[in-house]
């Protein structure tokens, strides 16, 4: 896939999902690199840039996005001969998308830990970090069900449903308003996370807050599952994750609201799980309460002091 499909394909949300987005948009640079013709390093370092900034404008929240193209565009800015730039950044891209996926499955082993027999389990929205500690456990032999919510408004709880049936794991699927009448048949909430910021909240699809709320009342614990790459340095320097918010065609139809002059339509796609709601972060560095997304940041991401005046998140590779 090109890199204009690919970022149409993140805008229309056709490829969805933090890790994916960064899978998506380190491939696409790949692909990009290797069409381009240039053998001149300021010529492609200007392209690629060029790729890099379209990418990053097609989602504004999960943090993967920048951190994947950083990640894979660090050579641009150390390299001074071409050949090697252009090299190291094809390399960089392909490792991403290894390590992104071997993130993934790493966190389904360790989340699988906390997770017992004959839990149940809530999930909200499609994430594949929280469905692999599911689907682990699952394969693990142990006895679960899971509540999953509908996602409205676009409807990200029937992919859901649909793994979790597909894997033959017995499933409750609720619409996002009935999350806390069902909290007392929960034994554990897991989510994925979007974005988290230096101070441990979790960015993550809208209502996830809600849950956590109802999961904190109830005693519930409340993970999430989360990549490295979703943990945003810039929140060091106080920079704050913008909340994507998608048309309100998306909510009801332009026709109904047109009959509605009076009514605002507000559809915000994420929202904010303060740290207090969250018990722990299941990372494929190991499991981190949130009060040590710093650390997490500082060591797993290798954030130096360098890096404050970057205008962009970058992570070491090794
Ligand atoms: C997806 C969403 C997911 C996170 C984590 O929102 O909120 O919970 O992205 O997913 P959207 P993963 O559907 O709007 O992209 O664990 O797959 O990265």
């Amino acid at each position: 896939m090109n890199l204009e499909e690919t970022a149409r394909k993140i805008r229309t949300m056709e490829i969805r999902g933090a890790g994916r987005i960064a899978r998506a948009a380190a491939n696409a640079l790949y692909v990009h690199s290797m069409e381009e013709k240039t053998t001149d390093l300021v010529h492609y370092r200007k392209k690629m840039n060029e790729a890099a900034d379209l990418l990053v404008s097609t989602r504004p929240t999960a943090v993967s996005l920048p951190n994947a193209v950083n990640l894979v565009m660090r050579p641009l800015k150390n390299e001074s001969d071409f050949l090697s730039a252009r090299q190291n950044l094809e390399k960089r891209a392909l490792a991403f998308m290894k390590r992104s996926e071997e993130a993934v499955s790493r966190i389904g082993t360790i989340g699988a830990r906390h997770i017992r027999d004959g839990d149940v389990v809530l999930t909200h929205c499609n994430s594949e970090a929280a469905l692999a500690c599911i689907l682990m456990a699952h394969r693990q032999g142990m006895d679960i069900e899971v509540y999953a919510t509908e996602v409205r408004p676009r409807n990200q709880g029937h992919i859901t449903a649909k793994t979790l049936s597909d894997a033959g794991i017995k499933t409750n699927f609720i619409v996002d308003s009935a999350a806390r009448y069902f909290m007392k048949e929960v034994d554990l909430c897991i989510t994925g996370a979007d974005a988290i910021t230096v101070n441990g909240s979790v960015v993550n699809k809208i209502g996830t807050s809600q849950i956590a709320l109802a999961a904190h009342e109830a005693r519930v614990n409340f993970l999430v599952a989360a990549e490295t790459y979703k943990f945003a340095p810039w929140t060091i320097l106080g920079q704050r994750i913008l909340i994507e918010e998608r048309s309100s065609d998306e909510v009801i139809p332009a026709e109904m609201k047109n009959a509605l002059p009076n009514v605002t339509v507000r559809n915000p796609t994420f929202d904010i799980t303060p740290a207090d709601y969250v018990d722990l972060i299941i990372t494929e560095a190991g499991v981190y309460p949130p009060e040590m997304a710093y650390t997490v940041i500082k060591e797993q991401l290798h954030w130096d002091n360098e890096d404050m005046t970057s205008d962009l998140p970058y992570c070491e590779e090794e």
